[in-house]
């Protein structure tokens, strides 16, 4: 059985006093909850307060990004072992948001989820289709490639470390979110090239997110999709309320 996961991309929101605040809310709310895993991701300012607040809480540190290297001359880039050190135990990489604004590739997002399980910690690897490849046509070996060259080289084990979210880019921020169906057939879809890459052991393991206008109105139904194992939250992850519901969904 997969864990389910709720991951907060709390994007670029936040100061330290309002990201502590909010994370103080969390932990009062959710201190009970250990049938699911709650990841929040503040901004990188806000990590090592943050993660003072939900010490001795079942809430883990995400970071919402890395750079691919321990150490070096890499003017305002942050490695995965720094961040561990910072109290993160994910890193979000190829979250579409990068690939579009920062021109990030598959090669290398790749090796961010390389060097994130290098230093001992998990990796949410976020891939999705534009509105364009959708329509087009092109979904599926959108999908394929992110996933064949975003885990390129990741062996079977390393594969415990890695937890995939599934973003369509046409339902971020945007309030449209994929049915659950459409969802369904598209985490079904990865979950076949996990199969075709791997194994069955590890299709069946890997965790597949959803992400995209997730809220406390639709998680329900999508949390009820066979391959649907948590969801990404950006919008709804800043309020306490709306977070704590998603966290306690139903399904
Ligand atoms: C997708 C998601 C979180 P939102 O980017 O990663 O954001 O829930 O606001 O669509």
């Amino acid at each position: 059985m997969r864990k389910p996961m709720i991951a907060g991309n709390w994007k670029l929101h936040k100061t330290l006093e309002e990201s502590s605040q909010l994370a103080a809310e969390l932990v009062q709310q959710l201190s009970t909850i250990n049938d699911r895993d709650i990841v929040i991701a503040p901004v990188f300012t806000a990590l090592a307060s943050v993660s003072k607040k939900i010490t001795n809480s079942p809430i883990q540190l995400a970071a919402q990004n890395c750079y691919p290297a321990e150490t070096g001359a890499f003017t305002g880039e942050v490695s995965p072992a720094l961040l561990g050190d910072a109290g993160c135990h994910y890193i979000i990489s190829g979250h579409s948001e990068r690939r579009q604004l920062l021109n990030e590739t598959n090669q290398f997002i790749n090796q961010k989820v390389s060097a994130t399980i290098n230093a001992g910690l998990g990796a949410i690897l976020c891939i999705g289709e534009t509105l364009h490849e959708r329509e087009t046509h092109q979904m599926l070996e959108v999908l394929t490639s992110q996933i064949k060259e975003g885990l390129a080289g990741i062996s079977t084990t390393q594969m415990t470390r890695v937890v995939i979210a599934y973003e369509p880019v046409w339902a971020i921020g945007t309030g449209v979110t994929a049915g659950d169906e459409q969802a369904q057939e598209a985490h079904a879809f990865i979950r076949g090239l996990l199969q075709g890459l791997y194994s069955q052991e590890v299709a069946e393991a890997t965790r597949i997110l959803y992400g995209g206008s997730v809220k406390p109105n639709n998680v329900d139904g999508l949390m009820a999709q066979t391959d649907i194992d948590g969801a990404l939250v950006g919008g709804a992850s800043l309020k306490a309320e709306d977070f704590i519901r998603i966290v306690k969904f139903e399904s």
